[in-house]
Protein backbone atom coordinates (compact mmCIF):
# COMPACT_ATOMS: atom_id res chain seq x y z
CA UNK A 1 0.00 0.00 0.00
CA UNK A 2 1.48 3.70 -1.09
CA UNK A 3 2.57 5.02 1.89
CA UNK A 4 2.13 9.11 1.22
CA UNK A 5 0.85 11.45 3.10
CA UNK A 6 -2.00 13.96 3.87
CA UNK A 7 -0.18 16.56 2.35
CA UNK A 8 0.94 13.65 -0.26
CA UNK A 9 -2.53 13.68 -1.70
CA UNK A 10 -3.15 17.38 -1.93
CA UNK A 11 0.13 17.63 -4.31
CA UNK A 12 -0.75 14.17 -6.13
CA UNK A 13 -3.99 15.62 -7.37
CA UNK A 14 -2.82 18.31 -8.99
CA UNK A 15 -0.61 16.05 -11.30
CA UNK A 16 -3.94 13.99 -12.16
CA UNK A 17 -5.43 14.81 -15.45
CA UNK A 18 -9.08 14.18 -15.28
CA UNK A 19 -9.72 10.97 -17.01
CA UNK A 20 -13.40 12.09 -19.37
CA UNK A 21 -13.77 8.44 -19.75
CA UNK A 22 -13.87 7.76 -16.36
CA UNK A 23 -16.64 5.35 -15.57
CA UNK A 24 -20.05 6.57 -13.70
CA UNK A 25 -19.46 4.37 -10.88
CA UNK A 26 -16.47 6.19 -10.11
CA UNK A 27 -17.70 9.65 -10.60
CA UNK A 28 -20.33 7.76 -7.91
CA UNK A 29 -17.76 6.58 -5.40
CA UNK A 30 -16.09 9.82 -5.69
CA UNK A 31 -19.32 11.95 -3.97
CA UNK A 32 -17.91 10.38 -0.91
CA UNK A 33 -18.70 7.59 1.56
CA UNK A 34 -21.66 9.96 3.44
CA UNK A 35 -23.21 10.56 0.07
CA UNK A 36 -22.58 6.72 -0.01
CA UNK A 37 -24.35 5.68 3.23
CA UNK A 38 -26.93 8.30 2.14
CA UNK A 39 -28.02 6.40 -0.78
CA UNK A 40 -28.91 3.43 1.87
CA UNK A 41 -26.51 0.43 1.54
CA UNK A 42 -25.90 -2.61 3.49
CA UNK A 43 -22.74 -4.35 1.99
CA UNK A 44 -19.49 -2.86 1.65
CA UNK A 45 -19.54 -2.54 -2.35
CA UNK A 46 -16.09 -4.00 -4.45
CA UNK A 47 -14.76 -0.58 -4.53
CA UNK A 48 -13.67 -0.27 -0.93
CA UNK A 49 -12.74 -3.96 -0.35
CA UNK A 50 -9.07 -4.31 0.22
CA UNK A 51 -6.62 -7.35 -0.94
CA UNK A 52 -6.77 -9.76 1.72
CA UNK A 53 -3.60 -9.30 3.06
CA UNK A 54 -4.03 -5.83 3.43
CA UNK A 55 -7.57 -6.20 5.40
CA UNK A 56 -6.76 -4.81 8.93
CA UNK A 57 -6.89 -8.03 10.57
CA UNK A 58 -3.63 -8.89 8.91
CA UNK A 59 -0.48 -8.35 11.01
CA UNK A 60 1.31 -6.04 9.27
CA UNK A 61 4.54 -8.02 8.26
CA UNK A 62 1.92 -10.91 7.34
CA UNK A 63 1.72 -11.60 3.52
CA UNK A 64 -0.73 -13.56 1.59
CA UNK A 65 0.25 -14.26 -1.74
CA UNK A 66 -3.07 -15.33 -2.87
CA UNK A 67 -5.65 -12.95 -2.95
CA UNK A 68 -8.89 -14.29 -1.22
CA UNK A 69 -11.67 -12.80 -2.81
CA UNK A 70 -13.51 -14.79 -0.29
CA UNK A 71 -15.40 -11.50 1.33
CA UNK A 72 -16.58 -13.88 4.46
CA UNK A 73 -13.06 -15.39 5.66
CA UNK A 74 -12.34 -15.13 9.03
CA UNK A 75 -9.20 -13.04 9.56
CA UNK A 76 -6.84 -13.61 12.27
CA UNK A 77 -5.17 -16.86 11.05
CA UNK A 78 -2.39 -17.96 13.67
CA UNK A 79 0.87 -15.80 13.00
CA UNK A 80 -0.45 -12.49 12.99
CA UNK A 81 -0.09 -10.12 15.25
CA UNK A 82 -3.20 -8.62 15.49
CA UNK A 83 -4.10 -9.41 18.86
CA UNK A 84 -7.70 -8.38 19.89
CA UNK A 85 -7.35 -5.63 21.06
CA UNK A 86 -4.80 -4.05 23.50
CA UNK A 87 -5.93 -0.66 23.50
CA UNK A 88 -2.97 1.27 24.70
CA UNK A 89 -3.12 4.33 26.79
CA UNK A 90 -0.02 6.52 24.96
CA UNK A 91 2.56 8.18 27.17
CA UNK A 92 1.06 11.33 28.95
CA UNK A 93 2.64 14.71 28.59
CA UNK A 94 1.57 17.50 30.68
CA UNK A 95 1.60 20.39 28.89
CA UNK A 96 1.36 22.60 32.49
CA UNK A 97 5.74 20.59 33.47
CA UNK A 98 6.54 22.93 30.53
CA UNK A 99 4.98 26.22 31.96
CA UNK A 100 6.77 29.02 33.81
CA UNK A 101 4.40 27.46 37.03
CA UNK A 102 6.17 24.33 36.38
CA UNK A 103 9.64 23.50 38.65
CA UNK A 104 12.79 22.50 37.22
CA UNK A 105 12.46 19.06 38.69
CA UNK A 106 9.32 18.35 36.89
CA UNK A 107 10.30 20.07 33.49
CA UNK A 108 12.97 17.59 33.40
CA UNK A 109 11.07 14.43 33.84
CA UNK A 110 8.68 15.49 31.80
CA UNK A 111 11.29 16.31 28.87
CA UNK A 112 12.50 12.68 29.76
CA UNK A 113 9.30 11.21 29.53
CA UNK A 114 8.84 13.31 25.91
CA UNK A 115 12.04 12.01 24.44
CA UNK A 116 11.05 8.34 25.69
CA UNK A 117 8.08 8.65 23.76
CA UNK A 118 9.24 10.08 20.80
CA UNK A 119 11.87 7.06 20.56
CA UNK A 120 9.92 4.38 21.57
CA UNK A 121 5.96 5.36 20.05
CA UNK A 122 6.46 8.29 18.09
CA UNK A 123 3.55 9.52 19.47
CA UNK A 124 2.55 10.66 23.08
CA UNK A 125 -0.78 12.40 24.62
CA UNK A 126 -0.67 15.98 25.78
CA UNK A 127 -3.11 17.00 28.52
CA UNK A 128 -3.55 20.31 30.46
CA UNK A 129 -2.58 21.85 26.66
CA UNK A 130 -4.21 25.23 27.80
CA UNK A 131 -6.44 25.35 24.52
CA UNK A 132 -9.97 26.31 25.74
CA UNK A 133 -12.54 23.56 26.11
CA UNK A 134 -15.09 26.25 24.26
CA UNK A 135 -12.25 26.30 21.44
CA UNK A 136 -11.86 22.33 21.33
CA UNK A 137 -15.20 21.32 21.61
CA UNK A 138 -16.48 23.99 18.74
CA UNK A 139 -13.47 22.37 16.06
CA UNK A 140 -15.38 18.93 16.70
CA UNK A 141 -19.03 20.36 16.93
CA UNK A 142 -18.17 22.41 13.60
CA UNK A 143 -16.67 19.66 11.83
CA UNK A 144 -19.44 17.30 12.41
CA UNK A 145 -22.21 19.90 11.41
CA UNK A 146 -19.82 20.79 7.83
CA UNK A 147 -20.18 16.68 7.49
CA UNK A 148 -24.00 16.85 8.10
CA UNK A 149 -24.28 19.40 5.58
CA UNK A 150 -26.23 18.05 2.56
CA UNK A 151 -24.16 16.47 -0.34
CA UNK A 152 -24.55 19.89 -2.88
CA UNK A 153 -23.74 22.43 -0.23
CA UNK A 154 -20.44 20.05 0.72
CA UNK A 155 -19.93 19.36 -3.12
CA UNK A 156 -19.39 22.74 -3.45
CA UNK A 157 -15.65 22.37 -2.04
CA UNK A 158 -14.32 19.97 -4.20
CA UNK A 159 -11.21 20.90 -6.02
CA UNK A 160 -8.78 19.04 -7.56
CA UNK A 161 -6.16 22.40 -7.02
CA UNK A 162 -3.70 21.76 -3.88
CA UNK A 163 -3.12 25.03 -3.79
CA UNK A 164 -6.47 25.79 -2.97
CA UNK A 165 -7.41 26.85 0.60
CA UNK A 166 -10.53 24.43 1.32
CA UNK A 167 -10.28 21.06 -0.34
CA UNK A 168 -13.40 18.42 0.02
CA UNK A 169 -12.79 14.71 -1.16
CA UNK A 170 -12.73 11.45 -0.04
CA UNK A 171 -10.60 7.84 0.60
CA UNK A 172 -6.64 8.71 0.61
CA UNK A 173 -6.09 9.92 -3.15
CA UNK A 174 -9.29 9.58 -4.76
CA UNK A 175 -7.30 9.73 -7.91
CA UNK A 176 -4.95 7.25 -7.85
CA UNK A 177 -6.69 4.85 -5.46
CA UNK A 178 -7.89 1.80 -6.74
CA UNK A 179 -9.17 0.43 -3.64
CA UNK A 180 -11.02 3.27 -1.77
CA UNK A 181 -10.92 3.89 2.02
CA UNK A 182 -13.78 4.62 4.05
CA UNK A 183 -13.41 8.44 4.58
CA UNK A 184 -14.25 11.80 3.63
CA UNK A 185 -12.38 15.06 4.31
CA UNK A 186 -12.33 18.74 4.34
CA UNK A 187 -8.62 20.28 3.94
CA UNK A 188 -8.09 23.67 4.95
CA UNK A 189 -4.77 25.65 4.34
CA UNK A 190 -4.24 28.56 5.24
CA UNK A 191 -2.91 30.64 1.68
CA UNK A 192 0.27 32.38 2.97
CA UNK A 193 1.43 29.02 4.54
CA UNK A 194 2.22 26.91 0.97
CA UNK A 195 3.53 30.36 -0.91
CA UNK A 196 7.50 30.63 -0.94
CA UNK A 197 7.18 34.32 0.44
CA UNK A 198 7.75 33.32 4.37
CA UNK A 199 7.73 37.01 5.43
CA UNK A 200 3.85 37.34 5.08
CA UNK A 201 2.25 37.16 7.96
CA UNK A 202 -0.01 33.89 8.54
CA UNK A 203 -4.30 35.01 8.45
CA UNK A 204 -5.59 32.86 11.14
CA UNK A 205 -8.59 32.34 8.82
CA UNK A 206 -9.36 32.64 5.35
CA UNK A 207 -11.78 34.23 3.98
CA UNK A 208 -12.23 31.36 1.19
CA UNK A 209 -12.78 28.40 4.31
CA UNK A 210 -16.65 27.37 4.07
CA UNK A 211 -18.89 30.33 5.15
CA UNK A 212 -21.38 27.35 6.06
CA UNK A 213 -22.16 25.69 9.10
CA UNK A 214 -22.93 29.30 10.93
CA UNK A 215 -19.87 29.82 12.38
CA UNK A 216 -17.37 27.41 10.77
CA UNK A 217 -15.00 29.83 9.44
CA UNK A 218 -14.78 31.59 13.18
CA UNK A 219 -14.68 28.52 14.96
CA UNK A 220 -11.58 26.68 12.16
CA UNK A 221 -9.75 29.90 12.14
CA UNK A 222 -9.43 30.24 16.12
CA UNK A 223 -8.70 26.72 16.57
CA UNK A 224 -5.91 26.74 13.67
CA UNK A 225 -4.39 30.02 15.44
CA UNK A 226 -4.53 27.85 18.97
CA UNK A 227 -3.23 24.98 17.66
CA UNK A 228 -0.26 26.50 15.88
CA UNK A 229 0.72 28.21 19.34
CA UNK A 230 0.30 24.57 20.93
CA UNK A 231 2.63 23.37 17.62
CA UNK A 232 5.49 26.11 18.49
CA UNK A 233 5.60 25.32 22.15
CA UNK A 234 5.43 21.45 21.97
CA UNK A 235 8.04 22.08 19.22
CA UNK A 236 10.10 23.66 21.48
CA UNK A 237 10.57 21.39 24.06
CA UNK A 238 11.13 18.38 21.92
CA UNK A 239 13.70 20.72 20.16
CA UNK A 240 14.64 20.71 23.77
CA UNK A 241 14.80 17.02 24.48
CA UNK A 242 16.96 16.60 21.66
CA UNK A 243 19.28 18.76 23.58
CA UNK A 244 19.31 20.97 20.56
CA UNK A 245 17.87 24.15 22.36
CA UNK A 246 20.30 26.29 21.41
CA UNK A 247 21.90 26.49 17.77
CA UNK A 248 20.48 24.34 15.47
CA UNK A 249 17.49 23.90 17.19
CA UNK A 250 17.23 28.06 17.47
CA UNK A 251 16.62 28.52 13.64
CA UNK A 252 14.57 25.36 13.31
CA UNK A 253 11.95 26.55 15.92
CA UNK A 254 12.26 30.47 13.82
CA UNK A 255 11.82 28.48 10.37
CA UNK A 256 8.56 26.42 11.94
CA UNK A 257 7.22 29.28 13.76
CA UNK A 258 6.79 30.85 9.88
CA UNK A 259 6.02 27.87 8.60
CA UNK A 260 2.96 25.71 6.71
CA UNK A 261 -0.18 24.42 8.36
CA UNK A 262 -2.52 22.28 7.32
CA UNK A 263 -5.65 21.07 8.91
CA UNK A 264 -7.87 17.87 7.99
CA UNK A 265 -10.98 17.43 9.28
CA UNK A 266 -12.06 13.45 8.78
CA UNK A 267 -15.42 11.81 9.11
CA UNK A 268 -15.63 8.28 8.84
CA UNK A 269 -19.37 6.70 8.53
CA UNK A 270 -19.76 3.63 10.35
CA UNK A 271 -19.80 0.70 8.00
CA UNK A 272 -21.07 -2.25 6.84
CA UNK A 273 -18.30 -4.66 6.40
CA UNK A 274 -15.73 -2.65 8.90
CA UNK A 275 -13.03 -5.76 8.69
CA UNK A 276 -13.04 -5.29 4.88
CA UNK A 277 -11.67 -1.89 4.54
CA UNK A 278 -9.70 0.99 6.09
CA UNK A 279 -10.78 4.18 7.20
CA UNK A 280 -7.09 5.20 6.24
CA UNK A 281 -4.29 2.91 5.06
CA UNK A 282 -0.98 2.83 6.89
CA UNK A 283 1.12 6.38 6.33
CA UNK A 284 3.12 8.39 8.08
CA UNK A 285 2.70 12.05 8.25
CA UNK A 286 5.23 14.52 6.06
CA UNK A 287 5.42 17.19 8.62
CA UNK A 288 6.65 18.16 11.78
CA UNK A 289 4.35 17.22 14.42
CA UNK A 290 0.76 16.56 14.20
CA UNK A 291 -1.57 17.82 16.16
CA UNK A 292 -4.59 15.38 16.51
CA UNK A 293 -7.85 15.58 18.06
CA UNK A 294 -10.11 12.69 17.80
CA UNK A 295 -14.04 12.31 19.38
CA UNK A 296 -15.09 9.18 22.15
CA UNK A 297 -14.79 6.56 19.06
CA UNK A 298 -12.18 4.48 18.29
CA UNK A 299 -10.30 3.96 15.43
CA UNK A 300 -6.39 4.83 15.31
CA UNK A 301 -3.91 2.27 15.61
CA UNK A 302 -0.38 3.03 15.63
CA UNK A 303 2.73 0.08 14.29
CA UNK A 304 4.46 -0.65 17.01
CA UNK A 305 6.79 -3.74 17.96
CA UNK A 306 5.56 -5.54 14.89
CA UNK A 307 1.75 -5.17 15.68
CA UNK A 308 -1.24 -2.33 15.28
CA UNK A 309 -1.74 -1.21 18.60
CA UNK A 310 -5.41 0.88 18.97
CA UNK A 311 -5.44 3.60 20.67
CA UNK A 312 -7.98 4.67 23.22
CA UNK A 313 -9.30 8.46 23.03
CA UNK A 314 -9.16 10.64 25.83
CA UNK A 315 -11.50 13.61 24.96
CA UNK A 316 -9.93 17.20 25.14
CA UNK A 317 -6.96 15.57 25.03
CA UNK A 318 -3.83 15.84 21.55
CA UNK A 319 -2.54 12.88 20.29
CA UNK A 320 0.70 14.35 19.08
CA UNK A 321 2.94 12.24 16.53
CA UNK A 322 6.59 12.93 15.23
CA UNK A 323 6.41 13.22 11.48
CA UNK A 324 8.93 12.49 8.66
CA UNK A 325 10.83 16.25 9.24
CA UNK A 326 11.24 15.34 12.40
CA UNK A 327 12.32 11.71 12.37
CA UNK A 328 15.51 13.51 9.09
CA UNK A 329 15.88 16.50 11.77
CA UNK A 330 16.44 13.98 15.15
CA UNK A 331 18.80 11.87 12.91
CA UNK A 332 16.53 9.04 13.11
CA UNK A 333 16.25 9.41 17.15
CA UNK A 334 12.56 9.87 16.98
CA UNK A 335 10.83 8.18 15.12
CA UNK A 336 7.75 8.51 12.26
CA UNK A 337 5.69 5.69 12.95
CA UNK A 338 3.10 3.73 10.77
CA UNK A 339 -0.09 4.83 11.83
CA UNK A 340 -3.91 3.86 10.03
CA UNK A 341 -8.06 4.39 10.96
CA UNK A 342 -10.04 0.90 11.22
CA UNK A 343 -13.65 1.99 11.01
CA UNK A 344 -16.54 -0.01 12.44
CA UNK A 345 -20.44 -0.87 12.45
CA UNK A 346 -21.79 1.21 14.70
CA UNK A 347 -20.74 4.54 14.92
CA UNK A 348 -19.46 7.34 12.92
CA UNK A 349 -16.00 8.71 13.98
CA UNK A 350 -14.78 12.23 13.60
CA UNK A 351 -10.97 13.31 13.86
CA UNK A 352 -9.51 16.77 13.09
CA UNK A 353 -5.25 16.04 12.08
CA UNK A 354 -3.76 19.97 12.33
CA UNK A 355 -0.12 19.19 10.62
CA UNK A 356 2.71 21.38 11.00
CA UNK A 357 5.89 21.77 9.55
CA UNK A 358 8.74 23.81 7.88
CA UNK A 359 7.92 26.50 4.76
CA UNK A 360 8.00 24.11 1.82
CA UNK A 361 10.97 26.40 0.65
CA UNK A 362 12.85 25.04 3.68
CA UNK A 363 15.70 22.25 3.36
CA UNK A 364 15.60 20.09 5.61
CA UNK A 365 18.62 17.76 7.31
CA UNK A 366 19.49 16.45 10.30
CA UNK A 367 20.48 18.65 12.94
CA UNK A 368 24.54 19.14 12.72
CA UNK A 369 24.60 18.35 16.42
CA UNK A 370 22.98 15.17 16.15
CA UNK A 371 25.73 13.52 13.86
CA UNK A 372 28.84 12.50 15.37
CA UNK A 373 31.01 9.61 14.77
CA UNK A 374 28.92 7.08 16.66
CA UNK A 375 25.95 8.29 14.88
CA UNK A 376 26.63 9.21 11.57
CA UNK A 377 24.22 11.22 9.10
CA UNK A 378 21.51 8.81 8.28
CA UNK A 379 19.51 11.18 5.51
CA UNK A 380 20.01 13.03 2.92
CA UNK A 381 18.88 17.09 2.57
CA UNK A 382 15.22 17.26 1.71
CA UNK A 383 12.66 19.91 0.76
CA UNK A 384 8.86 19.87 -0.90
CA UNK A 385 10.30 19.86 -3.63
CA UNK A 386 11.79 16.45 -3.84
CA UNK A 387 8.70 15.29 -1.99
CA UNK A 388 6.50 16.20 -5.04
CA UNK A 389 9.04 14.64 -7.32
CA UNK A 390 9.08 11.26 -5.09
CA UNK A 391 5.05 11.62 -4.84
CA UNK A 392 5.26 11.54 -9.18
CA UNK A 393 7.70 8.82 -9.83
CA UNK A 394 5.96 6.36 -7.82
CA UNK A 395 7.96 3.91 -9.08
CA UNK A 396 8.51 1.56 -5.94
CA UNK A 397 4.94 2.11 -4.19
CA UNK A 398 6.50 0.22 -1.19
CA UNK A 399 9.13 2.57 -0.18
CA UNK A 400 8.29 5.20 1.35
CA UNK A 401 9.37 8.95 1.50
CA UNK A 402 12.04 8.56 4.23
CA UNK A 403 13.23 5.12 3.22
CA UNK A 404 14.19 7.40 -0.51
CA UNK A 405 16.07 9.85 1.21
CA UNK A 406 18.19 7.01 3.63
CA UNK A 407 21.85 7.09 3.49
CA UNK A 408 23.08 3.74 2.24
O1 LIG B 1 -8.37 9.95 12.12
C1 LIG B 1 -7.33 9.70 12.73
O2 LIG B 1 -7.34 9.33 13.90
C2 LIG B 1 -5.98 9.80 12.09
C3 LIG B 1 -5.91 10.86 11.03
C4 LIG B 1 -4.60 10.84 10.32
O3 LIG B 1 -3.80 9.96 10.46
C5 LIG B 1 -4.29 11.92 9.37
O4 LIG B 1 -5.16 12.78 9.11
O5 LIG B 1 -3.15 11.91 8.84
Amino acid sequence: MAMATSMAMAAASTTTVTNIHETEENQRYKKGVRHLCESGITTLPTKYVLPFADRPNQGPHHHHHHHHRSRTQSSSPAGTNNKNNHNINLPLIDFADFTSTSTPTKRAHALHSLATACEEYGFFQVINHGISPEVVQGMMESSRCFFDLPFEERAKYMSNDMSAPVRYGTSWNQNKDGVFCWRDFLKLTHPTSTSTDRHHHHHHHSSQWPSTPTGFRETAGAYAKETRTLFVKLAEAVLESLGVADGSGESMLRELGEGSQMMVLNCYPSCPEPDLTLGMPPHTDYGFLTLLLQDAVPGLEIQSGGSWLPVQPRPGSFVVNVGDHLEIFSNGRYKSVLHRVRVNSTQSRISVASLHSLPHSSVIGPSPALVNERNPRRYGDTDFAAFLRYLTAGKDRTETFLDSIKLN
